[in-house]
């Protein structure tokens, strides 16, 4: 009996027209399918717990970075406003405001530096230097009428207040002309930062423009065209005022500065 041979004739043709002919060959064995151990969704779970964690994770460590950033570029500010700075010891006033304390404007602090650096980063503290007198928004310094080195001329006195930080003393009103004469000696003159830049053209030292109106001249002052620096003093009939007088003079002064605000 003839046996039965079954062929199999496969005849694949390709683009390029060449034919590869596969006979009686077995299929290539096809991928094998990946079995799924699990149910579908059983690892969902604590996939997406996974996730929340790191995305929490993620905000915090950014909340912490931008706190930080703000913290350490308050501290650079800081830094260099205290960098200017060529006094020790400061005083400072802390401004309470009235929804923090009812009643109570201010608080009179004295503190170093350091500490300074440490207080509350809302810059709400005003600083004088030591035993310098704070009035308004600035500092005031004068030197001590009973020491023989402290007399000088307008140049010296400028540049003594200048190595300071500060300048001859500008006035601005009344109420200042009333504070410094208040804490001067009426025994003694004290240049200010008033001269004359050529004929009677008067000018402070900081810019601030000469008004007419906030002026405290003695009377029949200023004399001469030749006395080209002012001093405030104290004249026989009790007043205080503004005389001109030559720059060589040796005479006491009073410095000013802005405040500090930290
Ligand atoms: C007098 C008076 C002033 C002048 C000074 C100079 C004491 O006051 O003449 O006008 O500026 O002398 O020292």
């Amino acid at each position: 009996m003839a046996s039965e041979i079954t062929y199999a004739e496969v005849r694949i043709k390709n683009e390029s027209n060449s034919s590869v002919t596969y006979s009686g060959s077995p299929a290539a064995p096809r991928e094998k399918p990946t079995r799924h151990l699990s149910k579908p969704g059983s690892l969902l779970v604590p996939f997406t717990s996974l996730m929340v964690l790191l995305l929490l994770l993620a905000i915090t460590f950014l909340v912490a970075f931008i706190i930080y950033f703000q913290k350490y570029s308050q501290f650079l500010e800081e830094k260099k406003a205290i960098k200017g700075i060529t006094h020790e010891e400061l005083n400072c006033i802390k401004n309470v405001s009235l929804m923090e304390a009812p009643g109570i404007r201010q608080r009179v602090l004295s503190l170093e530096i350091d500490l300074c650096i440490l207080a509350p980063k809302e810059k709400s503290w005003s600083c004088c230097p030591k035993d310098w007198k704070p009035f308004g928004s600035h500092c005031y310094w004068v030197t001590t009428h009973t020491s023989t080195d402290s007399a000088a001329s307008w140049n010296e006195s400028e540049k003594k207040c200048f190595s300071m930080g500060a300048h001859l003393l500008v006035i601005h009103s009344k109420e200042e002309q009333d504070f410094i004469t208040g804490i001067l000696n009426s025994r003694a003159a004290y240049f200010i930062g008033l001269w004359d830049s050529g004929h009677r053209q008067w000018q402070w030292v900081s810019q601030t423009p000469y008004n007419e109106s906030a002026t405290f001249w003695h009377k029949d002052e200023p004399s001469s065209d030749d006395e080209k620096c002012v001093i405030i003093n104290r004249r026989m009939n009790s007043k205080w005022g503004w005389n001109d007088i030559r720059c060589s003079e040796k005479q006491q002064s009073v410095c000013q500065m802005k405040k500090i605000h930290l």
